[in-house]
């Protein structure tokens, strides 16, 4: 089971990864992607996708074109836990 993450974490992450940005009035984190075209988007959704599947843990995501926004949470927990960070640390990855 996920636990939520502390203050001190979520600093941590952010340090680490200054296009995340915290959500305002929920406890989540965003950040936007911009890829050459629809196939590069795509591209990273399905590589996230199968990430997701693999882990249960799912991103909130719209996509426009050559754009992803992301917002992750943890439902479970009503908030951030280190599975957010795991996933936001692959998409970082394969970006
Ligand atoms: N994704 C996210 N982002 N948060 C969750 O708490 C979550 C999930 N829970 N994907 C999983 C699925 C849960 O609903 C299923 C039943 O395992």
């Amino acid at each position: 089971m996920a636990t939520k993450l502390t203050d001190d974490k979520k600093h941590e992450f952010l340090g680490r990864h200054p296009a995340w940005s915290l959500v305002e009035g929920r406890d989540a984190i965003f950040r936007k992607f911009q890829f050459k075209d629809f196939n590069e988007a795509f591209g990273f959704m399905t590589q996230v996708a199968l990430k997701a599947e693999q882990m249960d843990h799912h991103p909130e995501w719209f996509n426009v074109y050559n754009r992803v926004e992301v917002t992750l949470a943890t439902h479970d927990v009503n908030g951030l836990s280190e599975l957010d960070v795991e996933m936001a640390e692959f998409m970082e990855g394969i970006v």
